[in-house]
């Protein structure tokens, strides 16, 4: 039986990692990238025991080494079968009037650019096979806006855009296009966000928020549907929150 491929954008971290370890697991050979090479080299060793692994390093937001580095697979990883866009990050948590403008290039340019780049990377060849399957990781926050939210969520709204714009375009190649909008999962993401401020720490208290492994297996779960079945568009909170800013901290 021929093993599937997998091209896991983000995969040093968070829900990248657990979806490499969970793809691992099921048998699905892995191309993980990510700009930090010594966590690659580390997810690599510990997976490679159990399927095959190629890393690739590059920040999505340069076009060129993006292009490079997919052009780049060895012959045994250039059949991408399924492509799961995740790397992504909030950056900076203020109101629009004291946003900051590096911080609203760097959410753009990484959320909805890069995606988009390694994305035109990767669709010629599924197209051609007329077989594939997109999984885009948005957000809550790409079915709402919360206070000062703005860019965040204007980046994750692009998401969900270009997630159906993906789908309707590539109906006619039989490709699957899918997005799973998580709410708080407990990663790094709210390190990245405050900047290593020690108010990251206070995002996750109180509550029992989402793991990373609980949406790798939800994202393996949307990939082993039957060839007739796509999961289109999957919204998944933590039980103690019911909206972006509804949040049962007594829980
Ligand atoms: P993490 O910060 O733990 O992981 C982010 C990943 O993105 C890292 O592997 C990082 O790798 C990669 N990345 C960031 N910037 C770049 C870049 N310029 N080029 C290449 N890779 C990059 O966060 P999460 O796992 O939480 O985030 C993953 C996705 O999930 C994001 O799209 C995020 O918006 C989304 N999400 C997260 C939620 C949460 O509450 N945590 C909720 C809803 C959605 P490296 O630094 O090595 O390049
Ligand atoms: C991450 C979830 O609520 O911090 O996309 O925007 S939230």
């Amino acid at each position: 039986m021929n093993r599937k491929t997998a091209l896991i954008t983000g995969a040093t971290s968070g829900i990248g990692r657990a979806t490499a370890h969970e793809f691992a697991k099921h048998g699905i050979n892995l191309i993980l990238c990510g700009r930090r090479q010594e966590r690659l080299d580390t997810i690599k060793k510990a997976l490679e025991k159990i399927t095959d692994v190629h890393t690739l390093n590059f920040d999505v937001r340069d076009k060129g080494a993006t292009f490079k580095a997919i052009a780049s697979l060895p012959e045994n990883f250039t059949t991408i079968d399924i492509l799961i866009n995740n790397a992504g990050n909030a950056h900076g948590l203020d109101p629009i009037q004291t946003g900051e403008t590096d911080d609203w290039d760097a959410m753009m340019d990484i959320n909805v650019k890069g995606l988009l780049y390694v994305s035109k990377a990767i669709i010629p060849q599924m197209t051609a096979r007329q077989s594939g399957h997109i999984i885009n990781i948005g957000s809550s926050a790409g079915k709402e806006v919360y206070a000062k939210g703005n860019v965040y969520c204007a980046s994750k709204h692009a998401v969900l855009a270009i997630t159906e714009g993906m789908r309707i375009d590539l109906n006619p190649f039989s490709i699957k296009v899918g997005a799973i909008n998580p709410g708080l999962v407990e990663t790094e993401f709210s390190q990245v966000r405050f900047k290593g401020d020690a108010v990251a720490d206070s995002v996750y208290k109180g509550y029992k928020a989402l793991q990373p492994e609980d949406i790798a297996e939800i994202i393996y779960f949307a990939i082993s549907r039957p060839a007739h079945v796509n999961i289109a568009d999957l919204l998944v909170f933590p039980t103690a929150q019911a909206s972006s800013t509804v949040i049962n901290k007594s829980s």
